[in-house]
């Protein structure tokens, strides 16, 4: 990622320290924080809701300053970088946080210029579900390709993809049918940043976007991401990126390749987690019909490929 928020020298007087003094007289704490994220969406849209607000930032490192005192630095430092991941635009936005605490007036017993602690946090693995659908060209060949480039970019651990399914298309102008699948894992990426490299994928594709829900090369979506049965989904509310998907829960090309992928899977909707095996049950899947041979490297399957 190469772009920044900096803010850097944020002072506040904190009781951290070991020795009984510090606990007892406080001193000054100096911060920087660095945030790397994509700042494409608020470059263009002049944006404060696309982007991580450093006011925030700069308030909740004062806070951790001035909190509970710690004996260590080190800790301070940490609980900072853990706190910025957590808020509701860090969540969404941030890839990596790098905290530096300076204690100036640390007890070092020699003369001395500065002493500092840096932390560097990256998001931890997250769950996040990718649809997959393409209704024109060789489709096979080229949700194969989509396949490929999920797992090197995208769900880079625990990947399973469903099996393929043919489809009626739902809504839009008279298109030909979809083939459909669904694919699960694990990834590193944000929120922002994975629907970003969804779209990548899709012009890698040759996909241009000019009907909305018209044929298509290759439509990639993100269903959702963490797990809303421990209540670490990401909800989002905006047009570029509305989580968990707003129509996901009513879509059996989604719904069924999505439940033999992940059997235990679990969407989030109005508020309250479902089950997608139930779900199923209570959609119409007429249109969704199976395809024998799955995705996945040629020399995995006999012959060529089926459904295009
Ligand atoms: N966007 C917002 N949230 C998301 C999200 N969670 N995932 C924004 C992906 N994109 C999201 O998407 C339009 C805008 O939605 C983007 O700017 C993105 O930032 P798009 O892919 O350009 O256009 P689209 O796919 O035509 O629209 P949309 O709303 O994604 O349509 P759907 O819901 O994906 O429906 N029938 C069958 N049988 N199989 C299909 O796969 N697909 C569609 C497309 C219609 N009918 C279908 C199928
Ligand atoms: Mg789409």
């Amino acid at each position: 990622m190469r772009d920044v928020i900096e803010v850097l020298g944020i002072r506040a007087t904190g009781f951290h320290g070991v020795f009984e003094h510090e606990k007892r007289d406080g001193q000054e704490f100096v911060v920087d924080v660095s945030l790397e994220l994509d700042l494409g969406p608020a470059g263009e849209s002049d944006d404060l809701a696309e982007t991580v607000n450093y006011g925030e930032v700069g308030q909740l490192v004062v806070r951790r300053i001035e909190g509970e005192p710690f004996d260590l630095i080190e800790r301070l430092a940490t609980v900072i970088a853990e706190d910025v991941l957590a808020t509701e635009s860090g969540r969404l936005r941030l890839e990596t946080v790098t905290v530096t605490v300076h204690k100036p007036s640390a007890p070092v017993g020699v003369p001395f210029g500065d002493v500092l602690v840096r932390v560097r946090r990256d998001r931890p693995l997250v769950p996040a579900v990718v649809a997959l659908g393409a209704n024109l060209g060789d489709r096979r060949a080229t949700l194969e390709r989509a396949r490929q480039a999920l797992a090197e970019r995208v769900l880079t651990a625990g990947l399973a993809v469903s099996d393929l399914v043919e489809t009626d298309p739902v809504g839009g102008p008279e298109q030909p049918d979809f083939l459909n699948a669904v694919a699960v894992g694990l990834t590193r990426l944000s929120p922002t940043a994975l629907l970003r490299t969804l779209h990548e994928i899709e012009a890698e594709s040759g996909r241009v976007r000019e009907i909305r829900w018209g044929p298509r090369t290759l439509d990639l979506d993100l269903i959702q991401y963490g797990d809303p049965a421990t209540g670490t989904d990401v909800l989002s509310s905006s047009e570029r990126l509305t989580l968990p998907h707003p129509r996901a829960h009513e879509r059996g090309f989604v719904l069924v390749p999505w439940l033999q992928a992940d059997p235990d899977a679990v969407l989030r909707i109005d508020d309250r987690p479902q089950r997608v095996a139930e779900l199923v049950a209570q959609v119409d899947t007429s249109g969704v019909r199976p395809v024998p041979e799955p995705l996945g490297p040629s020399s995995e399957r006999s012959g060529g490929g089926a459904g295009c």
